[in-house]
């Protein structure tokens, strides 16, 4: 790779607006200096990172200076669900590190946690000695210290940033975060936007402050970018407009990433971005443990869904190991632990459906600094989904950097669906197999249903 002097005046004179530019010296984590994340020189698109940010740098004798901070912060998953966590610069995830291929990056690390710590550069290739495990290629950063990791970019594509020192407890209390590194040669095909999330769980039992690092499959929450529906920003395009979705998985489970509305096209993965005889066309893509994967789409207009496809990853905090009440008549023993316990609700007989019903009503309270379960809402009720799950908002009449949350989409007439009937024997379609005995067929015990409902109430 060769730098241009021209390069460097163009790069220097962007950088010259700012102030802090006159002092490069590494500052502590509370006054990193703002410099410029988009990089004119050669016109990307700068990452959105959902919810999060781009760590600002500065150029010093043509090297671009980073600075993350670990450290103990406190985190949002939702209003009403707050942590203690560590992270970088006091968020998890940590910024997103954006930088183009051939650049020269130098990055400070200072260690503010009650622990040592090192990070491990994940995907990129750098001298064995920049790779950052503790103990193997590095000596441990210690609370207090910082150290510096210096390397040219080889390469582009989506990487990701992660401790490795006592990582099962660094992990789980959210230590991580996204490097994307940008073609020098420009984009092949022209994306107009380019949105990038880690996948993520913790297992923040409900009443509790603090993550369990312990747990090593039942986690009670499933997160983009650190955040639960609805508290995830939604993905936002103008009609037309091609879409890149990064993903990255630091979590302990693999995710069938699933989109609504369109076919995407698997473009890039941990080796970067692939020619493009290897794309695929999908609509649900399994981002393993430790991977990367690059989806990339045309826009087209509506609310579509987008999520993981494992059925308890878009649900959360998680309740295990509790009794199966599905087709349970539990009248009888509502009105037996009622004479204990006054008020006592039985749930769960016709499905889950009815819980976020009961919360919204004011029936149920949850354990303290808990979100209720399916919380999320949408124009025609409950959407009945709380972890990775967020809606890709695609509107004709957007400017193109409005990144705006637009509202919910205005179907055109006759284009969503309708009821025609509230009968259950409507139309008499075909149906085989025998009944179970003690089904609960909404066909006859309507009305006694109505009465247990009110009974319940
Ligand atoms: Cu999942």
């Amino acid at each position: 790779m060769k730098l241009r002097r021209r390069d460097l005046l163009l790069g220097a004179g962007a950088a010259a607006l700012l102030p802090a530019i006159a002092r490069p010296e590494p500052v502590d984590g509370t006054g990193i200096a703002v410099a410029p994340p988009r990089d004119r020189r050669h016109g990307y698109r700068p990452v959105r990172t959902l919810n999060g940010w781009t760590l600002p740098w500065r150029l010093k004798d043509g090297v671009k200076e980073f600075h993350l901070v670990a450290e103990e912060i406190e985190h949002e998953f939702a209003p009403g669900s707050r942590a203690v966590c560590w992270g970088y610069n006091g968020t998890t995830p940590g910024p997103t590190i954006e930088a183009v291929e051939g650049d020269r990056v130098r990055i400070f690390v200072t260690n503010r946690l009650p622990e040592h710590t090192t990070i491990h550069w994940h995907g990129l290739l750098l001298p064995s000695g920049m790779d950052g495990v503790g103990g193997l290629t590095q000596p441990h950063i210690r609370p207090g210290e910082t150290y510096v990791y210096e390397f040219t970019l080889r390469q582009h594509g989506t990487h990701m940033y992660h401790p490795h020192a006592d990582e099962m407890v660094q992990m789980a209390m959210g230590m991580m975060g996204l490097f994307v590194i940008h073609p020098r040669a420009g984009e092949p095909r022209r994306i107009d936007r380019d949105y990038a999330l880690l996948l993520h769980n913790w297992a923040l039992h409900p009443g509790t402050a603090r993550p369990d690092p312990s747990v090593m499959q039942d986690f009670d929450l499933w997160t983009f970018n650190s955040k639960v529906f609805p508290a995830i920003d939604s993905l936002v395009a103008r009609s037309g407009e091609r879409v890149r979705v990064r993903i990255g998985n630091l979590s302990m489970w693999n995710h069938p990433i699933h989109m609504h509305g369109v076919q995407f096209e698997v473009t890039g993965g941990d080796g970067g971005r692939w020619p493009s005889g290897q794309w695929r066309r999908e609509v649900t893509e399994i981002v393993g443990v430790g991977q990367m994967r690059d989806l990339e789409f045309v826009a087209v207009p509506g609310d579509w869904a987008f999520h993981c496809h494992m059925a308890h990853h878009v649900m959360g905090p998680m309740g295990h190991e509790i009794p199966n009440t599905l087709g349970v008549d539990q009248r009888g023993v509502e009105e037996r632990i009622r004479r204990h316990l006054p008020g006592y609700m039985a749930m769960g007989e016709g499905g889950m459906a009815e819980h976020q019903e009961h919360v919204d009503m004011g029936h149920m309270r949850g354990p303290d600094n808990t979100v209720a379960m399916m919380a999320g809402k949408g124009p025609f009720g409950n959407l009945e989904m709380g972890g990775m799950f967020t809606v890709i908002k695609v509107r004709d009449d957007l400017a193109r950097d409005d990144f705006r949350d637009p509202g919910w989409y205005r179907h055109p007439e006759g284009t969503v669906a309708w009821r025609v009937s509230a009968d259950p024997d409507f139309g008499q379609p075909e149906r085989r197999g025998a009944a179970p005995r003690d089904r609960h067929d909404p066909a006859l015990p309507r009305a006694s249903r109505e009465q247990h409902r009110d009974h319940k109430h």
